[in-house]
């Protein structure tokens, strides 16, 4: 269970935000009125939400997954893969430090961005992807191992990070896109595949029995519904114009 969650409204700079996506510049109105939806999701699923200001300075900040990972024992400040990302790490450091006594962090040349992690249970995945490096899953693997938890790495490369094309659901039930369907460690899961077309919300989040969904991808709402799952969308159109998904907009811990 999840009892608590982090987010940082989209600041109007969020137009400059990285951006693959090729889907037109973010309308920061509807961005912010999507993110009060987003916040309210997260209450409907019992967090008590830390909403942090939005900071002009950095254009992503709003996706507060990258900089840190959660774990039950621990807080893992991360090292940003994107040179535009790295400050963002001393801007959540006292978010995250008030809730933890055991903060670690993620040093050069190591580089993580926590969306590119994945949490089943004690053990962690960890995508090799552009934005995190072999140095920098060693040392995550080092510091996970030091709290008595484990940690893998996957290899990808058609997506930005890990959570992008995966969700894992818990009760062994893990929704999965593209390149990861055929992975050998994910066998072990039942998986719930997502269509090429609906690739986007291959980042779903379990919070507490219910999945939150991105808006618009009714066919991956109905599998997650037959998993045995409550559904809750939320529209994040603006977001995803910056190739942010749902799990990206919240820590949750
Ligand atoms: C970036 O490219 O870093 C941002 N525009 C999107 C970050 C999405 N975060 C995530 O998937 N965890």
């Amino acid at each position: 269970m999840f009892k608590n969650a982090i987010v940082r409204k989209p600041c109007k700079a969020m137009i400059e935000g990285l951006s693959d996506a090729d889907l037109g510049e973010p309308d920061f109105e509807k961005a912010c009125a999507q993110h009060d939806d987003y916040i309210e999701a997260l209450k409907e699923c019992g967090l008590e939400v830390m909403v942090l200001e939005a900071n002009e300075d950095y254009p992503d900040s709003c996706f507060v997954e990258d900089p840190a990972l959660m774990t039950p024992h621990c807080a893992i400040l991360t090292n940003p893969g994107a040179i535009s990302r790295r400050g963002e790490v001393a801007l959540i450091k006292d978010a995250v430090s008030s809730f933890y006594e055991n903060v670690e962090r993620i040093i050069s040349p190591g580089f993580v961005e926590a969306g590119d992690i994945m949490m089943v249970g004690d053990h962690y995945y960890i995508g090799l992807s552009a934005r995190t490096n072999q140095q920098g899953a060693d040392q995550m693997i080092a510091i996970l191992e030091k709290y008595g938890m484990t940690g893998s790495v996957v290899t990808l490369s058609e997506v930005l990070h890990l959570k992008t094309g995966l969700g894992y659901l818990e009760n062994n039930n893990l929704v999965a896109c593209g390149e990861f369907l055929a992975k050998p460690e994910f066998q072990k899961y039942d998986i719930i595949e997502i269509d090429p077309q609906m690739s986007y919300s291959a980042n779903s989040v379990w919070i507490n029995a219910t999945v939150l969904v991105p808006k618009g991808y009714s066919t991956t709402v109905q599998a997650i519904i037959k998993a045995g799952y409550a559904v809750r969308e939320v529209n994040v159109s603006e977001y995803r114009k910056i190739d942010g998904g749902l799990s990206c907009l919240s820590l949750r811990f």
